[in-house]
């Protein structure tokens, strides 16, 4: 019996020694200690024992179990710390790869043109002012005396939701939304998009941007508006920049102008940019019509003004030198990534 013992005890340790892993400890666990294990047999043979030997053979079977069981445990530790070792080799983190980068964008070339824009005028004590992009048409055309039956009113050119509703053709609504509200002097500049019945191409679509100007105050004049333009265009265009005014005509302004600056390009001498002529139109202006004044309550006998419009596309193609403003919408990021 102690040579059986001796025998299981030592073939038990010696496949213990070469067990590769925790599967084949277990399976190794289970053939020596199991139900039917080598050592639960030799217990299960017990009864045909002496009981006079029985102490003495019940205690060499313990020893063997005792081997047995440190063995295990032993080797199941080492088993444990390899597989923890492999683990922590295979999930290594290189810190020195290259990290996932996140696209960020940026803004619009539009917003850069418009913020440069708004920069120039809160800088001049204006305030930034939005309104409504669906409007009554009352702000829209007969607060700036543009009556019915005016051509500016085709239906054509508008997009009507119904006979008083309409997607504002200008910014000039939130003007006249201002004057009714506020007491002179108004200082005010109205960024925003505005809805015409265009057909697209190089330089018109039917959703544009527009930056319209108003000022109200009393002993207001033609020299004001001047000055102001003047300064605006040498801010945006560089502190040589000269403008010119030619006379127009608009509904809501009188005497109106159009103004051009001197090519930024060339310095007037005349270049692809200016096609030869040395001057760029760049906005429509004048003294805002008295009798626009009077139908937002404010008397044109006590207080004078004058207003401009700006095309903010139009300022955004010049800025950075873009010959089609469809460039603008097509949401190309290989395009838009440029500015
Ligand atoms: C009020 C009174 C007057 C706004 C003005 C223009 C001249 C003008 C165009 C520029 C290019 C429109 O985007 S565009 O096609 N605008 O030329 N706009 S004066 O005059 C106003 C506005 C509000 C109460």
């Amino acid at each position: 019996m102690q040579e059986k013992l001796a025998k299981i005890r030592e073939e038990a340790l010696a496949r213990l020694n070469a067990a590769a892993d925790s599967d084949a400890i277990n399976e190794i666990r289970l053939a020596y200690l199991g139900k039917k294990g080598q050592l639960t047999e030799v217990l299960k043979g017990m009864r045909d024992v002496a009981p006079e030997d029985r102490p003495k053979v019940g205690e060499w079977v313990n020893d063997t179990r005792k081997a047995i069981e440190a063995k295990l445990e032993e080797v199941q530790k080492k088993a444990a710390e390899k597989a923890l070792a492999l683990r922590l080799e295979a999930e290594t983190i290189d810190v020195t790869m290259p990290a996932k980068s996140a696209s960020l964008g940026h803004p619009h070339p539009n917003t850069l043109a418009l913020k440069e824009l708004e920069r120039v005028f809160v800088g001049m004590g204006y305030e930034v002012v939005e309104g409504p992009e669906i409007e009554y048409d009352y702000y829209n055309f007969e607060a700036l005396n543009i009556p019915a039956g005016h051509p500016a009113k085709d239906e054509q050119d508008t997009f009507y939701i119904n006979d008083k509703i309409l997607l504002r053709t200008q910014t000039s609504p939130v003007q006249v939304r201002t004057m009714e509200k506020t007491k002179p002097p108004i200082r005010i500049v109205a960024p925003g998009r505005v809805f015409r019945s265009d057909d697209v191409d190089a330089t018109h679509s039917p959703c544009f941007n527009q930056v319209e100007g108003l000022v109200i105050d009393k002993h207001i004049t033609f020299a004001d508006l001047k000055g102001t333009l003047a300064q605006f265009a040498r801010e945006m265009f560089g502190p040589e920049t000269k403008v010119k005014f030619r006379p127009h005509h608009f509904p809501f302004t009188e005497p109106s102008a159009e103004m051009d600056v001197s090519c930024f390009k060339c310095g007037g001498k005349g270049c692809r940019m200016c096609k030869g002529s040395g001057w760029i139109e760049i906005l429509g202006c004048g003294m805002v019509h008295p009798k626009v004044l009077r139908m937002s309550g404010i008397d044109p006998e006590e207080y004078s003004g004058f207003a401009f419009g700006i095309g903010l596309e139009r300022i955004t193609l010049l800025k950075y030198e873009i010959d089609d403003m469809r460039l603008l919408y097509e949401n190309d990021v290989r395009f838009l990534n440029q500015f």
